[in-house]
């Protein structure tokens, strides 16, 4: 599916709930970078993603932004498991965390 048939999905679905619940299914988001301080090119995901490998994004982010008032979790190896740290709402380097070059999966939790 293309980038634009995607978006008429997803336009075609919010359409077909009511404002509350488009506002929860939307939600935020969070954007992962590859390098440091939001540098190096991102992708944006809002609700979570088990496996960057089929992103071209394995072990490669290194800067975070999570939307306001969520918090994010991300994960060592694909499909949710290994290692982890919870990211609340900012802007976060994950060499600060530990976690530089490591993310393969993500989801977020509130
Ligand atoms: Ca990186
Ligand atoms: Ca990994």
């Amino acid at each position: 599916m293309s980038n634009i048939d995607k978006m008429t999905a997803n336009e075609q679905l919010f359409t077909e709930l009511t404002p509350k619940e488009s506002a929860v299914v939307e939600g935020g988001y969070a954007t992962i970078y590859r390098h440091i301080n939001r540098q190096g090119g991102g992708i944006t995901r809002y609700s979570l993603d088990s496996n960057l490998v089929n992103d071209g994004f394995n072990d490669e982010a290194s800067s975070i932004t999570v939307s306001k008032g969520e918090v994010w979790q991300l994960f060592e190896h694909i499909n949710y498991t290994g290692q982890f740290r919870f990211v609340p709402e900012g802007t976060w380097n994950l060499t600060d965390l530990g976690f530089n070059d490591k993310l393969s999966s993500l989801r977020r939790v509130v």
